[in-house]
């Protein structure tokens, strides 16, 4: 046997498991594989192909391991993680920077060396008396150019279930593309657990980042951010990837929206975590795509989409009957869902928000709970986490797009950018063109952080392209990416920026959570140049009498003018101070902020001056339209 590292597997595997190996052809595959069974020291590797067996026994492995618990309604289970690992850990997620190498300061980071060993260190005999599971999956719809194959080896059989539920298997892939496959490599050990089978190292949580080889280390951590290898792990790989070759891979849906005479517009939109993508892509009536990356390729002067992911791990507070009818009839009828951080009674699930009453005791994220109960600092814990989510694949929703496997993607016409701002930027508007759009609404982008990540909540953020926390490459480079992108373009798609969270001087949102399928069905309209638009400093906004009938035919609700001015008002003195924010933070922290950031701040604040010479601080659009 040539290859050393088969000689190793195949004394450390049985031979059925063996044999699935060494049938690919793919020496770093071999090598990526012997070195997880010598560091890790797993008492068994189980190896799992595309066959649906292999599926339903991961599955059988992560309730037989009490990693999840079987509810009552068929095919539902229950998963729950650590009470301080609840959310993506920014702090302990750093890129691994070989010498001479440099990242933008904004990006947390070590030294390669240091930080190998360091987590290395950590993960060195975790699997002991633990099965490892080794994974191929797909990025992107199987035989495209969105293609990317994934290996994943973990000790825990939560997230290898849940894998199955959000991405394409990929062991076929692999072995298709043999010798020359190429793959991103993810290595994860739950570490030491408790009896509830939950990870107790909570300081010695790590997620390192080796992109100079494509391969990520995450250990002593189960929340799925900080361990489903496809998801952000693999995204701040993909990154680098789309970089190197010319495309763009982001934070964002794929929604397919309906409209006139059975035509189907395809939109994108970035949202920082837990700011609405998700909420956009399930609209009632249109077609779910994508909820959360999608990767761009300019294919025959066209922009093609795709999502990367083929599920949906989604934020479940709030999600009600009502508001959220897709989804919630996916979370009440047989069918496969790994529920996580919600409450248990009785074997049936319950979230914050959901629109009905809830039990005063069960289990939840901090164990046996009762309402009362207090954590080590005295607070009073909810019944659930506001951070609980659900795992479904994507087809189990009844409206899922059909071209989800498509793998020539699908063609994109609009794309927005939205965050959490109080104060500054209208509901909708759009951009006077592809640059200024990606300037003044992705790379102005101002939020507040959110309980998807650990950490305090509320506090306002630059969050460039609501990407930042998994950008690999300089941060000016990725900006000039994305401007660059769009002029491969003859027709580029337009863009937009929204704001679900403005608010008024008392503090009250001044939309409804539903205004925002007024403000798509808007866009689609602008995609196909069927109404107007009124000139603002900050872009273009949408005219009155244009949404009136939207409103009544969306939503079935008469919209008032009143209403219409509040929200569309241009706060100048609140626009001017953003302005001044974002600029000090390209000066600061963007190395290589390209020129147009400059200069399209500059053009906004000289157009917001002269507004309000002629209008005053806040302008009503009725003046606008004179
Ligand atoms: P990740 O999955 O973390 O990337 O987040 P996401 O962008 O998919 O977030 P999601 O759509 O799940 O929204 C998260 C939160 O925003 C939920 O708690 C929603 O209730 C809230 N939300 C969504 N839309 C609106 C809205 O229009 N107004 C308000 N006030 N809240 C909203
Ligand atoms: C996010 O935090 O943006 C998510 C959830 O979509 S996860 O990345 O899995 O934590
Ligand atoms: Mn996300």
């Amino acid at each position: 046997m040539a290859n050393p590292h088969l000689e190793l597997l195949k004394s450390k595997l049985d031979d059925a498991n063996y044999q699935k190996l060494a049938a690919i052809d793919n020496e770093r595959l071999h090598e990526f594989v012997a070195d997880a069974v010598q560091l890790c020291e797993p008492d068994a590797v189980r190896v799992a192909t595309d066959a649906p067996e292999d599926m339903k026994q991961t599955r059988q492995m992560a309730l037989d391991l009490r990693e999840e618990k079987a509810l009552t309604v068929d095919g539902h289970t229950v998963h729950f993680d650590g009470i301080n690992d609840q959310g993506r850990d920014r702090a302990a997620t750093k890129y691994l920077v070989p010498p001479g190498d440099t990242l933008s300061k904004a990006l947390n980071q070590v030294g390669r060396e240091e930080g190998l060993a360091e987590v290395r260190g950590l993960l060195k005999g975790t699997m002991k008396g633990r099965t490892m599971a080794v994974r191929f999956l797909t990025l992107g719809p199987n035989k495209s150019p969105f293609s990317i194959s994934c290996v994943e080896c973990t000790d825990s059989f939560y997230v290898s279930h849940s894998l199955d539920l959000l991405y394409r298997q990929g062991y076929e892939e692999l072995k298709r593309h043999g010798a020359d496959g190429r793959f991103f490599a993810i290595l994860h050990s739950a570490g030491k657990l408790d009896d509830r089978m939950i990870s107790v190292e909570e300081d010695k949580r790590r997620i390192y980042i080796d992109h100079s080889v494509d391969k990520v280390y995450s250990v002593n951590t189960q929340y799925g951010g900080n361990t489903l290898g496809l998801k952000k792990l693999a995204l701040r790989l993909t990154i680098r990837k789309a970089d190197r070759e010319g495309w763009l891979a982001e934070h964002m849906f794929l929604l397919g929206v309906q409209g006139k005479g059975g035509r189907k517009t395809y939109m994108a939109g970035a949202f920082p975590s837990a700011c609405g993508k998700t909420s956009t892509a399930m609209l009632p009536g249109e077609k779910i795509l994508g909820d959360d990356i999608a990767y761009f390729r300019a294919i025959d002067g066209r922009c093609m989409a795709a999502n990367a992911e083929s599920g949906i791990f989604g934020i479940i507070q709030n999600v009600t009957a009502k508001d959220d009818p897709t989804i919630w009839d996916v979370l009440h009828r047989p069918g496969e869902v790994i529920f996580s951080n919600i409450l248990v009674k009785d074997s049936t699930p319950y979230w914050l928000g959901m629109g009905q009453e809830t039990p005063e005791d069960g289990e939840n994220f901090s164990g046996q709970w009762h309402k009362g109960k207090t954590n080590a600092k005295g607070a009073e814990i909810p019944l659930a986490h506001k951070n609980a989510r659900y795992a479904v694949a994507l087809h189990a929703l009844a409206n899922c797009d059909p071209e989800l496997e498509n793998p020539a993607g699908v063609e994109l016409s609009a794309l927005m950018y939205g965050g959490r701002d109080a104060k500054a930027s209208v509901p909708c508007q759009q951009g006077f063109n592809w640059q200024h759009g990606i300037v003044l609404y992705g790379a102005s982008l101002e939020t507040e952080t959110t309980f998807a990540t650990i950490g305090k909540e509320g506090v306002p953020e630059i969050n460039l392209m609501s990407i930042q926390d998994f950008l690999a490459i300089p941060l000016g480079k990725y900006i000039q990416n994305n401007i660059d992108f769009g002029a491969k373009f003859e027709k580029a798609p337009l863009v937009f920026g929204v704001n679900y969270f403005l608010r008024d001087a008392d503090g009250k949102f001044v939309n409804g959570v539903r205004d925002k399928h007024v403000w798509i069905k808007w866009m689609e309209l602008r995609v196909h140049g069927e109404v107007d638009a009124i000139k603002a400093p900050t872009g273009l906004i949408p005219r009155y009498e244009d949404l009136v009938p939207l409103f009544e035919q969306t939503l079935g609700t008469k919209y008032m003018e009143a209403d219409y001015v509040k929200q569309f008002t241009i706060r100048v003195p609140e626009n001017l101070a953003k302005l001044g924010r974002v600029e000090a933070y390209h000066r600061e922290h963007v190395s290589g902020s390209p020129q147009a950031v400059y200069e399209t701040l500059a053009a906004t604040r000289k157009r917001l001056e002269e507004a309000k010479a002629k209008h005053g601080d806040y302008i009503s659009p009725l003046d606008l339209m004179a």
